[in-house]
């Protein structure tokens, strides 16, 4: 009899020790899989997806709405893959409603519907594939917005800012968030805009890092999503990967009322 209570003990011990190690297991795929992507401006590090989660930001991913609060909203986010080639095109396929003024480095895009293509690479490459000059701030990378690096973007209060961004950096992570945070920017520039401390009083809308482009395969990572900014003022457009808005990663947004 106490043989068999023993086996019977062993055997429900041995059963929750699987079932633990399967989602143990299951549990840390899913974190390395998607938190990173998904959580990234939290470091890129497992807890970070728990982090994100626990204060309520874990439905950052594409498909979902991340968040909203009173300057605007960030709508729907798609992630994607571009061929370089196809990027390359968007990103230089003017809006008809778009006027670019080289000189000042500005853009002004009239109407209540806005396509802007932000492509993300290293300064000299952006200089010389696009024949134009960075601003004297930028060190490192760069924002190229058609044909023009970090340029000044002017839009009407409360249009609708569709946003294609697609990183074609070989080696770097980079995202574009846009904030009420002005330049000049620390190294570390996520405490800064009130990103750890959630909707800060700084803080604006955002996305994850997107990996670097795969040059190998032809491809690139990028990310679409909506944004409308319903109060007229001057906002910034940044990379927040650490040391690259601080780097000249920035640019301003200019919304006009009505
Ligand atoms: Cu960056």
């Amino acid at each position: 009899m106490a043989s068999r209570l023993t086996w019977i003990i062993v055997g429900v011990v041995a059963a929750v020790a699987v079932v633990t190690a399967i989602v143990g297991a299951a549990y840390m795929v899913h974190v390395f899989s998607n938190g990173y992507y998904r959580y990234g401006y939290y470091g890129g590090y497992p807890w970070g997806w728990m982090w994100g989660w626990m204060r309520g930001y874990g439905n950052l991913y594409a498909g979902q709405q991340p968040n909203r609060n009173q300057y605007g909203t960030l709508g729907y986010g798609y992630f994607t893959y571009y061929s370089i080639n196809e990027s390359l095109n968007m990103a230089m396929k003017l809006p008809g409603n778009a006027h670019v003024y080289p000189q000042n480095n500005t853009i002004v895009f009239t109407g209540t519907q806005v396509n802007l293509v932000v492509i993300a690479m290293m300064r000299d490459d952006a200089e010389r594939m696009f024949n134009a000059t960075a601003p004297s701030y930028s060190h490192g990378d760069v924002f190229v917005i058609y044909g023009l690096i970090n340029p000044t973007i002017v839009v009407s209060a409360g249009a609708i800012i569709h946003i294609t961004f697609i990183n074609l950096d070989d080696d770097m992570y980079h995202n574009f968030v846009i904030t009420t945070a002005p330049p000049p920017y620390p190294y570390n520039v996520m405490p800064y805009i009130g990103m750890y401390g959630g909707m800060g009083p700084q803080m604006m809308l955002y996305m994850r890092w997107l990996p670097p482009a795969n040059y190998n395969s032809g491809y690139a990572y990028g990310y679409q999503y909506t944004v409308s900014l319903n109060l007229p003022g001057t906002y910034w457009y940044i990379c927040t990967y650490p040391g690259h808005a601080e780097g000249g990663m920035y640019g301003k947004l200019i919304v006009v009322g009505g």
